[in-house]
């Protein structure tokens, strides 16, 4: 019987690839998002192994209801990818304004609880995985990203908190922690601004969605004693910056 990944935010960079990805290798994938034209193409891309499922991750609501919905052959799930997840715009908080910092706090971290809880007597009946994209931001802080590198930190500290409630069940939760990957991600926090987007990656090599696609498969295929708790990863030109210092 195939198995099924269950992803979040399917719709563009990571979540897409990792779609392909799994699809190539003969599971099912049910894909949530939230823009119909691009759920539909990547079903018509993918075809027959791939379910589109229109949902919003700040409606926690419409989970439940979503879940039932699912053909049956898509219900028993094997893998949670919650991918889904993004940043506000750059900006001190003494700058921001409040809705972009909703709009991140409610999709990385209530929607990423909510959709997890609901999914966990499955996961646990069928010994299968939680994996949560999360970010280097989880560790690293830098100026104008407090509110996104704290949604990150709860990724972090809750799927090693889940990895606790989940002992002895069988289920494997990871936290996969990337640095710079050339993405929407970027396009989204700068409002849509691909030239900034493009001089941020110039001339760096960064990661790219197949990369983490890869790192993916490779973590949800290790053999099931093995759990890759966090996973790091960068591309090779980026590293850390010194700290900063204020002189009067
Ligand atoms: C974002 C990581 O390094 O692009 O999750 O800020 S980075």
């Amino acid at each position: 019987m195939n198995k099924t990944i269950f992803i979040t935010g399917v719709t563009a960079g990571i979540g897409a690839a990792t779609a392909r990805q799994f699809v190539s290798q003969g599971w099912q994938v049910v894909g949530t998002g939230r823009r119909r034209d691009r759920l539909d193409a990547l079903a018509t891309e993918l075809g027959d192994f791939f379910h589109p499922v229109m949902l919003d991750m700040r409606c926690p609501d419409d989970f439940q209801p979503a879940l039932e919905a699912l053909p049956e052959r898509y219900r028993k799930i094997d893998l949670l990818l919650n991918n889904a997840g993004l940043a506000p715009p750059m900006s001190t908080l003494q700058e921001a304004e409040q809705g972009p910092i909703d709009v991140a706090i409610d999709t990385n971290v209530t929607g990423l609880v909510a959709l997890t809880r609901i999914l966990l007597p499955g996961l646990i009946e069928r010994k299968g995985a939680v994996i949560n994209l999360c970010s280097v931001a989880a560790t690293y802080p830098y100026r104008g990203g407090c509110v996104y590198a704290g949604t990150k930190a709860f990724v972090r500290q809750f799927s090693l908190g889940l990895r606790c409630d989940l002992h002895g069940t069988g289920v494997r939760v990871t936290s996969i922690e990337p640095g710079m990957i050339e993405t929407e991600f970027t396009i989204v926090r700068t409002g849509g601004d691909k030239a900034a987007s493009d001089a941020l990656y110039a001339n760096m090599d960064p990661m790219t969605a197949d990369d983490l696609a890869g790192t993916i498969w490779w973590v949800a295929t290790l053999p099931p004693h093995v759990n890759i708790n966090t996973l790091e990863l960068m591309p090779t030109n980026q590293s850390w910056a010194g700290f900063a210092v204020h002189r009067n």
